[in-house]
């Protein structure tokens, strides 16, 4: 209950901000997107991560006001790139299943990038795998209209769920992210490397594109690369960054 009221004060107070962790293209070595990861500035308690704050914004609804705010913000990191004269890079924001059911979700997500005068494409939006399984047919529906928005979108930690790829290949998603779980393990576990390369030569018949989540060391790296992942996002690479580091980040030389 502290929580809850804690959490209206944040979104009266504006305490939540995001920062970004890039995604690297293994071909160009290039930053290919970012990834917007929500904080809140605490008060007392200072910047808290998702892990401790987002299971009360889900249960209560907040998540929903507060899944508007994140969609926003990352409209104008994307107006800060456009403003910095360079390439702007598309920007993945992830989703909780509430936000999902909200019957104008599209809608919102539409009048919001007319707002901010966004090119829809530079919008992704990353959808967990139980939360497709959980409603098949809503999902389906709301990914048919983001789609035709021209709204990207990505299946996030899979994996973890209990979906197959028989099942995900009647989504018309773009990007499937590899959980991390599968990439700690890669150097002990052989089995995690044959899971790695089994999904994503799957995936790449699919016609979609492979991003590995939580690289941290160059043997990881090497490896994911080695299989044909397109893209690669971790520590090894960068963590996620405030907007003007983000913006100023160059890429991975080593
Ligand atoms: O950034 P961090 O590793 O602490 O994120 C922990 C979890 O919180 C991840 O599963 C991530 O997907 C989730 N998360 C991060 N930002 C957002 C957000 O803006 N909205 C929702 N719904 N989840 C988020
Ligand atoms: O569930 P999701 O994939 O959205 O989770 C993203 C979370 O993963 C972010 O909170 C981010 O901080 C975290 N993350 C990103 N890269 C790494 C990494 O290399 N190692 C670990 N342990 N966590 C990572
Ligand atoms: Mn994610
Ligand atoms: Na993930």
């Amino acid at each position: 209950i502290r929580l809850e009221e804690e959490l209206r004060q944040a979104i009266c107070r504006r305490e939540f901000f995001l920062v970004f962790q890039p995604i690297i293209s293994f071909s160009s070595g290039q930053v290919e997107k970012f990834e917007a990861l929500l904080r809140w500035h605490q008060p007392e308690r200072g910047i808290q991560s998702p892990g401790s704050f987002i299971g009360v914004a889900e249960l209560t609804g907040l998540i929903v006001p507060i899944g508007y705010g994140v969609i926003e913000a990352a409209c104008h990191f994307i107006r800060q790139q456009m403003q910095a004269g360079k390439t702007v890079k598309p920007v993945a924001v992830n989703l909780s299943v509430c936000q999902l059911r909200e019957a104008d979700f599209s809608n919102r997500v539409e009048a919001l990038l007319m707002h901010w005068d966004i090119p829809p494409g530079l919008l992704e939006l990353e959808i967990t795998e139980s939360m497709l399984m959980e409603n098949v047919d809503l999902a389906m529906t709301l990914i048919g209209h983001l789609k035709r928005l021209g709204i990207r979108l990505s299946i996030d930690d899979f994996g973890t769920g209990y979906s197959s790829l028989s099942q995900l290949r009647h989504f018309p998603v773009d990007i499937l992210k590899i959980d991390r779980s599968f990439v700690m393990d890669l150097e002990a576990s052989p089995v995690d490397r044959q899971m790695v390369e089994a999904i994503t030569a799957m995936v790449h018949k699919l016609g979609l594109k492979v991003v590995a989540e939580g690289i941290e060391t160059d043997a990881q790296m090497r490896f994911i690369k080695k299989i044909g992942c397109d893209y690669g996002q971790g520590f090894l690479f960068a963590r996620p960054l405030p907007p003007e580091q983000a913006l100023q980040y160059t890429g991975y030389a080593g």
